[in-house]
């Protein structure tokens, strides 16, 4: 079998890049190992910048998002009983929306569908053959018999835990990586948010957040212990220790109900450099990871297949390689900031075990900068709407 570009991995990276790519007449197969419906299970993201909202439109999926989206004009963030907001509208002229990623990969899931593209579900055993040569190949196991797929790239989008990164030899890869010393216990709830706009809380007894789906679908977070066990935080206790972290009125107005998805998730910032080898790209969690404090993670991932897709449909149109060849430069420089975007504020808003009282007075001078001068919001406010593809 032959293919221009084999994508690993069917999350938001690989249907992004293969829906924009089939718009241009680009032909994929996307080898997925999981089954659609567990990809869609996956419950992660919820803010999309305005560069990954104006591709989803390019994409021609974005009927569905734009009806069913909420549009946020800032964000809240809330100390020692205070909040404030940061309005992002009047202070850079510019809004995120809130639509969750599950969404985002059932709409690609569906125009690729629509469109006819192949995508190989439960695939095994995925090596990416000979990469750095003219003629890569892609070898699987599906149904229990060995498959080939000759291809002219290889769109690395498989995710952390994926096969592509690993392929790029060690004596060219470089990897960076912090790990915190906390995890994220995150909860679904269909209930209605609690405030209008997200709040991201700093608190004595650790960060929270409050987020939300839609009109009666919450999503909340809680700092929680790396080790802590999820059987050890039933719904009760989920709820009462977010309502301690967050302003009085808040907690008092706060509507609780069963978790219908709850999981602890760790957190990193992770890069690697450079994101090509060869015919080999690396694309979203692939090649970095942000602690989702930022709500970087998949909107870094969409400025990849951005910066890929434009280099590959020039290939592909003028046989012009500029493109591909600067497509690991341009995407890191902007992958950094984000990078230190989401390290700045989860050092901002999250308790760490070895903090000194010192440590403690910087992090609240930060958060009252960020309270009261408007320099410090424009900045904040420029890199949470998503800074310039
Ligand atoms: P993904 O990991 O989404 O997709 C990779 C796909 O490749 C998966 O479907 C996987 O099954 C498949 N795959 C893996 N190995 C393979 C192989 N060998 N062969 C074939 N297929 C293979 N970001 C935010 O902005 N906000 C959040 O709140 C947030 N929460 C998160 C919570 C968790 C638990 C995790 C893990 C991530 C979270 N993220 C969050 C980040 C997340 O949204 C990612 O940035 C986003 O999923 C990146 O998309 P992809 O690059 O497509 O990677
Ligand atoms: C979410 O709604 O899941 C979410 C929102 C903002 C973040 C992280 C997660 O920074």
């Amino acid at each position: 079998m032959r293919t221009q570009v084999v994508i690993v991995g069917g999350g938001p990276s690989g249907l992004l890049l293969g829906q924009l790519l089939h718009l241009k007449g680009i032909e994929t197969v996307i080898l997925e190992r999981k089954t659609r419906d567990y990809v869609l299970g996956r419950i992660r993201a919820g803010i999309l910048e305005t560069g990954l909202v104006d591709m989803m439109r390019e994409a021609g999926v974005s009927k569905r998002m734009d009806t069913e989206c909420f549009i946020h004009h800032g964000t809240c963030i809330s100390y020692d009983g205070e909040m404030f907001d940061i309005n992002f509208q009047k202070l850079i002229g510019e809004n995120v929306i809130v639509y969750g990623q599950t969404e985002v990969t059932r709409d690609l899931y569906d125009a690729r569908d629509t469109a006819g593209c192949r995508t190989v579900f439960e695939v095994e055993d995925v090596e990416i053959r000979d990469a750095d040569t003219d003629n890569p190949f892609v070898t699987f196991n599906v149904d229990g018999s060995a498959r080939r797929i000759d291809c002219d790239f290889v769109a690395g989008c498989d995710g952390f835990h994926g096969v592509s990164r690993k392929t790029i030899p060690d004596t060219v890869l470089k990897e960076y990586e912090k790990v915190y010393p906390f995890g994220w216990l995150g909860v679904l709830s269909e209930t209605p948010p609690v405030h209008e706009e997200l709040i991201y809380a700093n608190s004595e007894r650790g960060f929270a957040l409050c987020s939300m789906r839609n009109d009666s679908l919450s999503r909340y977070y809680v700092q929680c212990g790396l080790n802590d066990d999820l059987q050890e935080w039933s719904d009760d206790r989920f709820w009462d220790e977010l309502k301690r972290r967050v302003p009085e009125a808040i907690a008092d107005s706060l509507v609780t109900g069963p978790s219908i998805e709850k999981s602890i998730a760790p957190l990193r910032s992770f890069v690697c450099e450079p994101m090509r080898w060869g015919r080999l790209f690396l694309c979203g969690d692939a090649a970095h990871i942000v602690p989702p404090t930022g709500a970087k993670g998949l909107n870094t991932a969409a400025s990849d297949v951005h910066y890929l897709n434009e280099g590959l449909v020039q290939y592909y149109r003028d046989g012009d390689t500029h493109g591909i060849d600067t497509y690991s430069e341009k995407a890191l420089a902007r992958i950094w900031k984000a990078e230190r975007f989401s390290w700045a504020t989860t050092n901002m808003l999250h308790r760490f075990p070895d903090q000194s009282e010192f440590d403690l007075k910087m992090q609240r001078a930060e958060i009252e900068s960020l309270h009261y001068n408007e320099t410090a919001q424009r900045w904040f406010a420029q890199n949470y709407v998503g800074l310039p593809y």
